[in-house]
C-alpha cells in the first residue's frame, strides 16, 4: 500500500496517477487544519488524514511518495525509514513508467529559463514536448495527459532529486551551483551531493566549463558549456567564438548563432543558450531553430523583466531572484546597463543563507539597498551600512526607491530570498511588485486585490 505524502499539486498529481493505475493508496498532509473536503470528494476511494498518521495505517503502508515540500529529515518520515519503509517521490514514479526519452535540468539558477529554452527548441524542430517537474506541472500529469508526448523535458529541484532512484535520461545538467535552501541541508554539500544525483544515469552530461566532478558515474558522453572561446580548448565544448570581429555561440569551432540575434543581452543569458544547445545534442536540432528560438524569447515572467521605464528610471521585477547566486547576476546585469547605477530591493525568508557575496555586489555596483520582509536585519550585517535602509513592505520599499531614483538608475526589484514571509510564492510577490510600480510610478489607477 502507497502513503501519498503532501497534499499539494504533486501529491494530487500522484493521487490521480494512482488513481488512472487503479492503485489504492491512503493520503496524508502534515498540516492540521488543511481542507481536504474537495480532494475526497474528487478521489472518493482514498482515506485522508492531516496532522498525525493513524497508527493503524502504518502496518498496511509499504511505500511512502513524499511530497518535495517535506524534508527526509522529519522525525516522522525517518522513522517510517528505520521502519523499513520505503521512501520515493513523484519523479521516482515518473521515471519508472516513463516511456520516452527525458532531458533534466537542475542547478541552482536558471533551469525553468534553460527547461523553457529546450523545450521550444525542440518543439520548433518537430517534437512534441512534455514539459515539467519544479517548473510547475507535475510530471506525473504528464503521463495522465491525453497527448502522446515523444520526448519530456523536466525541471527538477534538489528536492526531488532527494526521493528519485531510477531516473535514465537522454541528457542532462546541473547548470550551476550556488547555495540555496541552506535551511533545509546539513550544509553546501548534501545540497550538492542532492543536485549531482541527475548525472547518475544519463547518455549525455551537460556540465558549466569550471565544474569538477567526483565520483560520477560515466556518463556515454560528457561535453562542457561555459563563456570561453570554445575552438581554443580541447575539450567538447559549447562556448564563444569570433567571426569577423562579432561573437557567436557555438560548439567548438562551428559557429551556430550570432549574440547580437538573442532577444536578451547579457552573459547569463549567453550561458543558459549555450546550455540549451547542448542538451539538444542528441536532437540534431538545426542551427537555423536555435537562431529562431533565442531571437523571440524574452524571458520569463518574473525573471529580470523591464516592469516600466518612468523619468529615465528602469524598474525591473526579478523575483524569483530567491538566492544569493541569483540576484549577484542580476545585479551584475543591472550594473552593465546603468553603468553602476543600482537600486536594489530585496528582502523576505533568507533560508540561512550567507549573505557575503550579495555584500560584496552591494558594495560594487549598487548606489542603495532597500531592505524589506521577515529577515532584513540578518541580512543587513553583511551589506555596507552606508548604502543599507529599512522597511517594514514591499510597497514601502517601492515608495522609498522611488524618492531616491534619478535618471539613468535601475530599481531591480531582486530578492535574494524566499517570498512565503509575505507573500503566497515568487509570483503573487512579483505581480504586487508590477502592480505598485504601476501605481505609484506609472500612475495608473489602484488596482483592486
Ligand atoms: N507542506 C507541509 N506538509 C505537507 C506537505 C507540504 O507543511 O504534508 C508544505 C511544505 O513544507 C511547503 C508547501 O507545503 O512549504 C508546499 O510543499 P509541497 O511539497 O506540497 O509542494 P507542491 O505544491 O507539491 O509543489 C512542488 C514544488 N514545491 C516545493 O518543492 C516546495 C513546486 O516548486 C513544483 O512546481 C511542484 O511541486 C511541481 O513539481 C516550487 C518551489 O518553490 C516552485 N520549488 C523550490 C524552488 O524552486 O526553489 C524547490
Ligand atoms: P530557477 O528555475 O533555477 O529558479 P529561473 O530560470 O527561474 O531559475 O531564473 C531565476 C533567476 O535566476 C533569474 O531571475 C535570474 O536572476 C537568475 N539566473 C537565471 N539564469 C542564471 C544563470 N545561468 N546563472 C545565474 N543566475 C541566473
Amino acid at each position: 500500500m502507497y502513503l501519498v505524502a503532501g497534499l499539494g499539486v504533486t501529491g494530487q498529481s500522484v493521487l490521480k496517477y494512482f488513481t488512472s493505475q487503479g492503485e489504492a493508496c491512503y493520503a496524508f498532509d502534515t498540516r492540521e487544519q488543511l481542507d481536504t473536503s474537495e480532494l475526497q470528494a474528487q478521489f472518493p476511494e482514498v482515506q485522508f488524514k492531516t496532522g498525525q498518521i493513524p497508527p493503524s495505517w502504518c502496518d498496511k503502508i509499504d511505500t511512502i511518495v513524499l511530497s518535495p515540500g517535506i524534508a527526509k529529515s522529519e522525525p516522522w518520515v525517518k522513522a517510517c525509514i528505520q521502519a523499513g519503509k520505503e521512501v520515493i517521490g513523484d519523479i521516482e514514479l515518473f521515471a519508472r513508467a516513463a516511456g520516452q526519452p527525458i532531458v533534466a535540468i537542475t542547478g541552482s539558477n536558471g533551469k525553468s529559463t534553460v527547461t523553457t529554452l529546450v523545450a521550444e527548441a525542440l518543439s520548433e524542430a518537430g517534437y512534441q514536448v512534455g514539459v515539467g517537474g519544479n517548473i510547475g506541472c507535475p510530471a506525473l500529469d504528464l503521463l495522465t495527459d491525453d497527448t502522446e508526448f515523444n520526448v519530456y523535458v523536466l525541471e527538477l529541484s534538489s528536492f526531488q532529486l532527494e526521493t528519485t532512484y531510477s531516473l535514465r535520461t537522454i541528457s542532462s545538467t546541473v547548470l550551476n551551483i550556488s547555495e540555496d535552501h541552506m535551511d533545509r541541508y546539513v550544509g553546501l554539500e548534501d545540497y550538492i551531493q542532492a543536485k549531482m544525483t541527475v548525472l547518475n544515469d544519463t547518455e549525455l552530461a551537460v556540465l558549466p566549463q569550471e565544474f569538477e566532478i567526483l565520483h560520477m558515474a560515466k556518463p556515454d558522453e560528457e561535453v562542457r558549456f561555459g563563456l570561453m572561446e570554445a575552438e581554443r580548448l580541447p575539450e567538447k565544448r559549447y562556448g564563444l567564438i569570433t567571426r569577423n570581429g562579432q561573437a557567436w555561440l557555438g560548439w567548438e569551432d562551428h559557429p551556430s548563432v550570432p549574440v547580437s540575434a538573442m532577444a536578451q543581452q547579457g552573459m547569463h543569458h549567453q550561458l543558459n543558450a549555450l546550455a540549451m544547445m547542448a542538451l539538444c545534442r542528441p536532437f540534431q536540432v538545426s542551427d537555423a531553430v536555435f537562431e529562431k528560438v533565442l531571437s523571440h524569447f524574452q524571458g520569463l515572467p518574473h525573471r529580470t523583466q523591464l516592469v516600466l521605464e518612468a523619468d529615465g528610471v528602469q524598474w525591473i521585477n526579478d523575483s524569483k531572484g530567491t538566492n544569493v547566486g541569483a540576484t549577484v547576476t542580476a545585479i551584475e546585469s543591472a550594473a552593465e546597463a546603468s553603468k553602476g547605477r543600482v537600486i536594489l530591493l530585496a528582502g523576505g525568508v533568507g533560508k540561512d543563507a550567507d549573505f557575503s557575496e550579495l555584500g560584496d555586489a552591494v558594495e560594487q555596483y549598487c548606489r542603495q539597498a532597500v531592505l524589506f520582509g521577515r529577515d532584513r536585519q540578518l541580512i543587513a550585517q553583511s551589506l555596507p551600512p552606508a548604502k543599507t535602509v529599512f522597511v517594514e513592505t514591499l510597497e514601502e520599499a517601492i515608495q522609498l526607491a522611488k524618492s531616491v531614483a534619478k535618471a539613468g538608475d535601475i530599481v531591480l526589484f531582486s530578492p535574494a530570498c524566499a517570498s512565503f514571509d509575505q507573500f503566497k510564492n515568487y509570483v503573487e510577490r512579483g505581480l504586487a511588485f508590477e502592480n505598485w510600480v504601476h501605481e505609484t510610478v506609472g500612475g495608473l489607477p489602484k488596482v483592486a486585490p
